[in-house]
């Protein structure tokens, strides 16, 4: 069990009030001591200044710089002691305020201590730079305890031991707001992997299960304008150990909305295909140069400064043998990603005056015909008719330019995915946990964080909703474990209350008036737009206080990270997913076995719809709509979550220009507010931070009583301390085991501890002299 030590300067009690009163009217600091203080730029940045003189109203304080400023007291925050500078749990700063906490996270990343802990959570700044925290030698020093300092090793190693002890589930969570995406989550992810296989491994299978990564990394992630390598699905990673604590298997699960932005680079997997591929398979799949494909050159950007693609294609070859997918899978799977790519160049011609396409036969159909095990023909009528059944009868639709194209792309998104989602199922069958189930396991969660762009989209939506989701689970777990522990403690606790995100959830969720359902039902609306969308969420919603209509197609969420505006400008599109029945049939024609696996997939999931009026109607095949997919597989991934043990990890992102150290306030701090960092110490630290045993209460104070107490039982101790005190009953409770205080208090007690001690120390040293 860890104490949480709170290290108080003798100035806190008496100088600095909580209010912010820096020093008691008129008083001057001495020189020798000086008290800092918080002073504020115009420009928002916060200075640590040394107090020269404070009357009261008015702080004459000294910066860093030597300049001299006079500020109002009252705009002034109280700074910690310079001995808690860069403590390793924010719970042991006596000042919790913003410019505090920044500095201690600033204090410890210049000296590359980029894990620090936030009570119960585990806060990791970015470092952009490797630092030498990792490897062997670390796992052996925290697998050992001979290392404590804060750590994903040492958050996985107390997950393991938890895990062991009891049958539980142990679960990390990995968020961060990501509108700063790439602020560590995949590589903390990985590096509590690198633990557990470390620690679980020998058969083997830890290797297997570290080869995932490169995989779903190739054709999950692709570089944006914020990280070079985002992730672009959400994935949960369950790892199952025997009763003897080794690795017996692993289950993944992924949860997809986002798509690859144009102008950005796409999923790595297409380049290093491009770039790595042998000549016979180049030849075989008819492969050309980055820039001769549509769906890549609309980007300007074909490589990632640092990498080298045609590698990384051999790394994702190897590790696909690793996780037993064969070579005639293998191959399949790279003649369905050129599928994907001759899809993009695939055009139409117009060949009547109601606009009316047919398929231009040149080598992008030719190709993607024979990578698919198609006709030429079927492909024609696949992208440019519809099939239509009106009052039992088929007829026969021509599709516009336009459609042809809608058609076209939604073919190769739908391929895309299927093959993602098959490859994961794949995976899972080679790390198959089996009959040799415990039921014990750790599972981590790596997924996109809160996004809050100038623009936001369907994808920010659904992201968002996920995170306000997830919020709450990360709420109900920090703020009922804090008071399981008062509670199981005997102590008289009455709960507090957190913020609650409740009303926002509501909002997305409740039917049939909430923003899940009202834009289900639009969208099964064949007149509906998106701006019938936007009047109709703001005709039903405007009275909930966590939505605000906005003009035009526009509407605001407050989310509880802050409110976020969104442009409903491709909601019903993006929500209905068409992919024709005329596509899902031709992949089943095709004589190669994917597309046939992916159609049925495709018509399994038709088949085994629920009764659900959200669904939208194409052509003879109902789909789910893509919001309540999400909230679908949403729910499982939160199903799962409840079930376990969770711990927390919070990933910082110090700079947007994704380079080491650098350190910006400003954008650290709206992360830390954003992921509620500040609110969980604070709530944490609102009850009773400080806990000591009885035992160690009474041997460390006990010495200070003038009149011995009744009796040596350390409470006894401990209660003759607390009254020789002073201290006031509100400021602390008595536990079946252990005190507990609450901040500030133990502070005077060591004071006089150490006053006391140094006295002793001196007439010692008076005695010893005078014996010599
Ligand atoms: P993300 O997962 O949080 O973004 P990543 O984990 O991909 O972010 O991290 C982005 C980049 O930061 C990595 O590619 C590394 O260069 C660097 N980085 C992160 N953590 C470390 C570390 N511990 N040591 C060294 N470098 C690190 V996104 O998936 O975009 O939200 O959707
Ligand atoms: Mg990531």
């Amino acid at each position: 069990e860890v104490e949480l030590q709170e290290v108080e300067s003798p100035y806190n009690s008496k100088s600095v009030s909580r209010e912010g009163r820096l020093l008691d009217e008129g008083e001057e600091a001495s020189s020798a001591s000086k008290l800092q203080a918080w002073f504020q730029l115009p420009n928002g940045e916060w200075q640590l200044g040394k107090i020269n003189k404070s009357s009261g109203a008015d702080t004459v304080l000294s910066l860093p710089n030597g300049q001299v400023v006079s500020p109002k007291t009252e705009t002034l925050l109280p700074a910690n002691p310079e001995i808690l500078d860069g403590v390793d749990d924010l719970m042991q700063l006596s000042y919790l305020n913003e410019p505090s906490v920044l500095y201690n996270l600033q204090y410890r990343y210049s000296r590359d201590m980029i894990y620090t802990k936030a009570g119960p959570v585990l806060v990791a700044v970015n470092p952009f730079k490797e630092v030498h925290l990792y490897g062997k030698r670390f796992i052996e020093r925290y697998k050992r305890k001979s290392m404590d300092s804060p750590h994903v090793y040492g958050i996985a190693d107390a997950a393991i031991k938890e895990m062991l002890r009891g049958d539980i589930k142990v679960e990390f969570v990995l968020t961060c707001r990501i509108g700063e995406s790439g602020a560590g989550k995949t590589e903390t992810a990985k590096i509590a992997m690198q633990y557990l296989a470390a620690l679980g491994g020998g058969s083997g299978i830890e290797n297997e299960i570290l080869q995932t990564n490169p995989i779903l990394e190739a054709f999950g992630n692709a570089k944006t304008l914020r990280n070079d390598n985002s992730s672009r699905f959400g994935k949960l990673i369950e790892i199952h150990f025997n009763s003897a604590g080794k690795i017996s298997g692993a289950l993944i699960q992924t949860c997809k909305v986002v798509q690859c932005a144009v102008g950005e680079r796409s999923y790595h997997i297409f380049y290093q295909l491009l770039a790595g591929a042998s000549l016979p398979l180049k030849e075989k799949l008819n492969l050309k140069n980055v820039q001769d494909y549509k769906y890549l050159n609309q980007s300007t950007c074909y490589s990632i400064p640092g990498i080298d693609d045609a590698d990384r294609f051999r790394s994702v070859q190897e590790a696909m043998n690793v996780v037993h997918i064969s070579k005639e899978n293998q191959d399949l799977v790279f003649s369905m990603l050129a599928a994907v790519l001759w899809l993009g160049n695939v055009s139409f011609i117009v060949i009547d005056n109601e606009d009316h396409v047919e398929l231009v036969q040149d080598e992008g159909a030719q190709t993607v015909a024979s990578l698919i095990g198609c006709d030429v023909d079927d492909l024609n009528l696949a992208l440019t008719t519809r099939k239509m059944k009106v009052s039992n009868e088929s007829i026969v639709q021509k599709l516009t330019f336009s459609q042809a194209l809608d058609a076209r792309d939604a073919l190769a998104k739908s391929l895309y995915a299927s093959l993602f989602d098959w490859l994961v199922g794949q995976i899972n069958k080679s790390l198959a946990v089996g009959k040799a189930c415990t039921g014990k396991s750790i599972s981590i969660l790596d997924i996109y964080g809160f996004e809050s762009f100038n623009k936001n989209s369907f994808e920010q939506f659904c992201i968002n909703y996920a995170n306000e989701r997830l919020q709450q689970h990360f709420n109900r777990h920090l703020f009922k474990l804090e008071q399981e522990e008062y509670v199981q403690d005997g102590i008289d606790w009455t709960k507090v209350e957190f913020e609650d995100n409740q009303d926002c959830l509501n909002l997305f969720e409740k039917k049939p008036l909430g923003l899940l359902s009202l834009l289900d039902e639009e969208s099964t609306f064949p007149n509906g737009t998106d701006l019938t969308l936007a009047n109709k969420l703001k005709q039903h919603l405007s009275s909930n206080s966590c939505f605000r209509g906005e003009r035009g197609k526009s509407f605001a969420v407050q989310h509880y990270a802050g409110e976020v505006a969104y442009d409903t400008t491709g909601f019903l599109e993006k929500n209905r997913d068409l992919l024709h029945m005329d596509s899902i049939q031709l992949l089943s024609s095709c004589n190669c076995s994917l597309p046939q696996i992916f159609a049925s997939k495709m018509l399994e999931q038709s088949d085994n719809m629920p009764p659900n009026p959200y669904r939208t109607t194409v052509a003879d095949c109902q789909k789910l709509s893509v919001a309540t997919k999400f909230k679908g597989q949403l729910f499982q991934l939160m199903q799962r979550l409840e079930n376990t043990t969770p711990h927390f990890i919070r990933c910082i992102k110090p700079n947007n220009s994704q380079l080491p150290s650098i350190y910006e306030q400003a954008l650290v701090l709206q992360q830390l507010r954003c992921c509620g960092v500040l609110e969980v110490v604070r709530i944490s630290r609102s009850g009773y931070p400080t806990r000591m045993s009885h035992q160690k209460f009474a041997k460390r104070y006990g010495f200070l009583l003038l009149e011995s107490a009744a009796s040596q039982e350390p409470l006894s101790v401990s209660i003759a301390i607390l009254q020789q005190f002073n201290i006031l009953p509100d400021m602390y409770q008595v536990g079946y085991t252990k005190l507990f205080f609450r901040t500030g208090q133990i502070g005077a007690l060591e004071e006089t501890r150490n006053r006391t001690l140094h006295g002793i120390l001196r007439v010692q040293s008076c005695f010893r002299g005078h014996k010599a």
